[in-house]
């Protein structure tokens, strides 16, 4: 595996897989001091009163319903679940497992509207609504109707074997699919604490199902939910909101360990300026996204950063300029070559449409100019470096753009 797979690898499993990996270690061998027992079931609310309270200070409402929705659930199932479910206990976990997992593959996607506003009030009013169907539905007698939630799509025997119902297994499993794809696809803090946050709720009511505790797992679940919050801070300060690559200040903190050879490149794209007026500011967005794509797949290992507006710097640790350049006139040709589709960005912004030009080509190209520069004898400083790599820059500009200068 190379160092970018493994790297990937470790955003997708960190730190969620580990922190659930250590609840089954914990609930698996016998690890823990018998006193352990009194306290474990308190923790799970205090983790996620902790959870609830930090995405309720960073603005993060689909973490907050997550952890709300979260410790109802585990009161419910420490309270009203016996050890061997039947009767209301049985249709209050069938109820759970059902709409737990829909639950959180529906908040993955709220986008952020504040809880206080209408909007917010109707989503608290969701889970209440919800809340109120499942102890109604768990009556005596409306036990004809609550038999559906274990109805019986299939009658395959391997279904036997686990002690989930047929609904809350699909509802799982779709949920799984959603979270998976929105996690590869985003590869974002939050995005993973949710992913792992499900794998934990299944494992929870797995474990309440077979009428043991499931504290450890909604344990590891608020850890999760708080972990990925302080992540998700991190990740705002360090990463650019519009293209999602390393901003100005993982760059100042990039070149602070640099070693002795490096190499760094100014990538600024061309016209671009002439590019927003034509075709809108949001065009001119989608263009830096894509120009962002191109710069993070960087061959010869360099990494790149968004330095500000349309300028852009990629460091080459361990590569003399020369060899740098060559990586770099790839870069350049890819970023030239491909298509530009203008799509219909502007469609809900209808005031920086008016100031597109209507009749602008449907497909267009981008180019951009690059400067670079290494650490010599004359740049031994790194905003020495920087500025011969604007130099070249301003090089490439004035000899007719679309080049490497070094
Ligand atoms: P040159 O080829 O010499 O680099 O010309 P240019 O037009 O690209 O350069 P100039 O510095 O004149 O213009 C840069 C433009 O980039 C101006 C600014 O509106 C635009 N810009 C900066 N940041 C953003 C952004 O985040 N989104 C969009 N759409 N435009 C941006
Ligand atoms: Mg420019
Ligand atoms: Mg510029």
């Amino acid at each position: 595996m190379n160092a970018k797979a493994l790297r990937i690898a470790y955003s997708l499993t960190m730190p969620g897989g580990l922190l659930l990996a250590c609840a089954v270690a914990l609930i698996r061998l016998p690890i823990l001091p018998a006193r352990a027992g009194d306290i474990i079931p308190w923790l799970p609310y205090g983790v996620l009163a902790v959870a609830a309270l930090l995405s309720w200070r960073f603005n993060r409402s689909r973490v907050l319903y997550t952890a709300i929705v979260l410790v109802i659930i585990y009161r419910a199932l420490v309270h009203h679940v016996p050890s061997a479910p039947s009767g209301r206990g049985a249709v209050l976990l069938d109820a759970i497992s059902l709409l737990l997992p829909l639950n959180l593959a529906a908040f993955v996607f709220l986008r952020e509207r504040g809880t206080t506003t209408p909007l917010g009030v109707l989503r608290f009013a969701l889970i209440g609504a919800q809340i109120v169907a499942v102890i109604v539905i768990s009556r005596p007698e409306l036990a004809d109707i609550a038999a559906f939630l274990r109805y019986q799509l299939v009658h395959w025997p391997v279904l036997k074997l686990v002690k989930f119902s047929q609904p809350a297994l699909i509802a799982f499993f779709l949920s799984f699919v959603v979270l998976s794809v929105r996690l590869v696809w985003t590869r974002r803090p939050l995005e993973t604490g949710f992913f792992w946050t499900l794998i934990s709720a299944f494992l929870a009511v797995n474990a309440a199902l077979a009428g043991r505790m499931p504290s450890l797992y909604f344990l590891a679940a608020g850890l999760i939910l708080v972990i990925a919050l302080i992540e998700m801070s991190h990740y705002m300060a360090f990463r650019d909101e519009l293209t999602g690559m390393l901003a100005r200040r993982a760059f100042n903190e990039a070149v602070l360990k640099l070693g002795d050879d490096y190499t760094v490149a100014m990538v600024d794209v061309d016209h671009f300026k002439k590019f927003n007026d034509t075709y809108g500011h949001d065009c001119g967005d989608q263009v830096l996204r894509m120009v962002a794509s191109k710069l993070m797949h960087v061959p010869g290992g360099g990494q790149a950063f968004r330095y500000g507006g349309e300028e852009f710097a990629i460091i080459f640790s361990d590569k003399s300029a020369r060899n740098a350049v060559l990586d770099l006139e790839h870069l350049r040709q890819a970023i030239g070559d491909a298509d530009f589709i203008v799509r219909g960005a502007d469609r809900r912004r209808k005031k920086a449409r008016s100031k597109a030009n209507p009749k602008a080509p449907r497909k267009t190209h981008v180019t951009v100019s690059i400067g670079v520069a290494e650490k010599d004898e004359k740049h031994t400083f790194i905003d020495q470096v920087v500025e011969a790599a604007d130099k070249a820059l301003y090089r490439a500009k004035e000899t007719g753009r679309n080049r490497v200068e070094c």
